[in-house]
């Protein structure tokens, strides 16, 4: 039911897209109300649950034999990896059986985890691959259960018991599913067909300057919740400082329940009921107490929603963030975003993309106290929930984006149908993150009509889901002579939709400028909004020096590029923060220069395995500079 549902909502934000399309980008902002993600099981980490990490079985499955017949249509049972089926005991009951696959003979490993790593041969491998486990079950009468994916790169079909119960685009963001008719009290079986495969409608599109990911890459959980429950709860402080919340809830039961959010330590309670469609809005003044979260005092509080049987649970930081002329303003006053980028990627030699708290502790803290850093733009997709809860614990703000990375096919409604939906499952992911300040909604996309109205479509989606933070894109410039010096000229049309506009710029990377020349390139942008470098950077391959011709891959260039374009940046009069690129060296197959790169970017201000280059105390030094706030920091451990 669930996926049919989904399956409608696509359809209908599919339509939706075709209008905005055909309406041209000054009506793009009019488009259909946002796309309704089928479920949002808001907070369904801090649920109670069945944690499903752990061994699953696994098995390529490189012509998708196990989805397809070999003349298309439906896979034969001796290739269905979904069925329920004991494969050995069947073969044994019926000699003339034959099964061409058995899920509970192949290998297994360990979830999450990419499958990059699951052995030497899987390293390039694009495609299908299947895996299955079983769990056991003890569902009690009156309760509704969930699967609940953090998420698949890139899509997943799931099976339980042989039935399939749902199908998910989008290797970024989560998904529940419910299983509560097909779960049996006991063994069940539980089979997820994921396909890494990207083509040119996919989002982001096949060419990145990131690793592929492919497989179950965070938390797999199995979430029981009363029959009416709280689906989704925003709570937060508005732009005016009030405390407000907003829930929904689903199940027979919600119309008129009685719902009632509180925060005990600041003694505050606000009552209400669900409306018919199980919404209720409720708002209050800030209790005096309060104290608001900052990167200093990253305060959080535990806040609860009661409904019906229900109790929702989540941690939250209560702040404002705003734009006042060309200044960004936490909580009311000016803050400069002393930022850094990061990937989805560990620290080690062979990441595999498993985001645990002790390994997202580890980058933010680099960020944090390394680099004095109160600022990171988690690129180029939706982090795992573990990072955005990390950084509301350390105090770091967040740029939060998702995949609308380059050539999207941006004259195909389905296209846009799929980002508007991957927009809303982050969004709704994660705006109970007092972290989270900004959300992009595109990465150096080549303008366009189509484009500009695609992009349009999706800054009109976050400000109907969430008007009280900043809607950014890292956005293009042309580049001019002027007067004997290069200017960086912003002509995008879409500035006019931002709050904050973004650039990544790599000059004397990209261009042959000399780095001496770099500091008196201009900036011609409109100065009347905030202006982010979203990117700057330049590769260093750890422990390489040249201290003579100071040449490209060297630790000494990338220290000279940052000195220069630092020293460019002290020149921006709208400068309010950046995030160079990037803190950690992360693989990408584009990078293949046999002695620097070996398929890793060498952008970062430390190796893949920690070291930092000369670089990192560049920068380091600049943003300490910048910090005026340290004396009042609380310490972070
Ligand atoms: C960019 C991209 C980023 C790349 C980076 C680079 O502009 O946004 O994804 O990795 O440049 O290293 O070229």
């Amino acid at each position: 039911m669930r996926s049919l549902l989904h399956n409608a909502a696509l359809a209908l934000s599919a339509l939706a897209g075709l209008a905005v399309a055909a309406s041209g980008a000054g009506q793009a902002q009019q488009a259909a109300a946002v796309p309704d993600t089928p479920l949002v099981l808001a907070a369904a980490d801090m649920r109670p649950g069945i944690d499903l990490s752990g061994p699953w079985h696994w098995s390529i499955d490189p012509y998708r034999d196990g989805a397809a017949g070999f003349h298309g249509g439906e896979p034969g049972v001796g290739h269905r990896r979904y069925d329920d089926t004991d494969v050995e005991a069947a073969s044994r009951a019926n000699p003339t059986a034959l099964f061409e696959y058995d899920m509970d003979r192949s290998p297994t490993v360990s979830l999450p985890s990419s499958w990059i790593t699951h052995s030497p041969e899987m390293r390039w491998y694009r495609g299908l691959v299947w895996y299955a486990r079983d769990l056991d079950a003890a569902p009690r009468p009156g309760e509704r259960t969930f699967l609940r994916f953090g998420a698949v790169d890139y899509s997943a079909d799931v099976f339980l018991n042989g039935k399939k119960v749902g199908h998910h685009e989008g290797g970024f963001t989560p998904f529940a599913m419910e299983v509560t008719e097909g779960l049996r009290a006991g063994k069940n079986r539980l089979v997820v067909g994921v396909d890494s495969d990207r083509d040119e409608r996919s989002v982001p599109p096949p060419v990145t300057d990131w690793e592929n990911y492919g497989g179950i890459t965070r938390s797999i959980r199995l979430v029981s919740v009363p029959a009416t429950f709280v689906d989704d709860a925003w709570v937060r402080m508005t732009r005016s400082g009030r405390i407000a919340a907003d829930v929904t809830l689903d199940g027979a039961g919600k119309a008129g329940s009685p719902v009632r959010l509180t925060v005990p330590q600041l003694g505050l309670a606000i009552d209400g009921r669900a409306d018919a469609a199980g919404h209720w809005h409720g708002e209050a003044a800030a209790p005096a107490r309060l104290a608001r979260w900052s990167p200093e005092h990253p305060t959080l509080y535990d806040v609860e929603v009661a409904a019906g049987e229900d109790r929702w649970r989540d941690r939250v930081g209560f702040r404002t963030v705003s734009v006042e002329g060309n200044r960004v303003l936490l909580n009311g006053r000016p803050v400069f975003l002393r930022g850094i980028s990061l990937h989805e990627e560990e620290f080690g030699a062979e990441p595999t993309r498993a985001i645990t708290s002790a390994a997202a502790r580890a980058l933010l803290l680099e960020a944090r106290t390394g680099l004095h850093a109160n600022f990171v733009r988690l690129a180029h997709y939706p982090h795992s929930e573990v990072m955005t809860r990390m950084a509301d614990e350390l105090g770091l703000l967040v740029w939060s984006e998702i995949p609308v990375y380059w050539r999207v096919a941006f004259s195909d409604p389905a296209v846009l149908a799929k980002a508007r939906v991957m927009l809303a499952e982050n969004i709704r992911r994660d705006r109970n993150r007092a972290s989270v300040a900004l959300w992009s909604v595109g990465n150096e996309t080549p303008v366009s009509e189509p484009r500009t109205a695609f992009l349009r479509t999706l800054v009109g989606d976050v400000r109907r889901l969430d008007p009280d933070r900043l809607v950014t894109a890292a956005l293009l410039t042309e580049r001019k002579e002027q007067g004997g010096h290069p200017v960086m000229v912003m002509a995008d049309p879409l500035a006019n939709d931002l709050d904050v506009m973004a650039i990544n710029t790599y000059n004397g990377w990209y261009t042959p400028d000399r780095l001496a020349d770099v500091p008196a390139i201009g900036w011609d942008t409109p100065q009347s909004k905030p202006l982010i470098f979203s990117e700057l950077g330049a590769d260093a391959l750890a422990g390489f020096h040249d201290l003579t011709t100071r040449r490209k891959f060297s630790e000494e260039f990338q220290a000279d590029y940052y000195r220069q374009t630092l020293a460019m940046a002290d020149r921006i009069p709208n400068l309010a923060g950046m995030s160079p690129w990037i803190l950690k060296d992360f693989r990408s197959p584009r990078r293949q220069h046999p002695v620097f790169q070996q398929g890793w970017n060498r952008k970062g201000l430390v190796s893949e395995a920690g070291q930092r280059k000369a670089a990192f105390g560049v920068l380091a030094d600049w943003y300490a500079a910048k910090d005026n706030t340290s004396s009042s920091r609380k310490p972070v451990r």
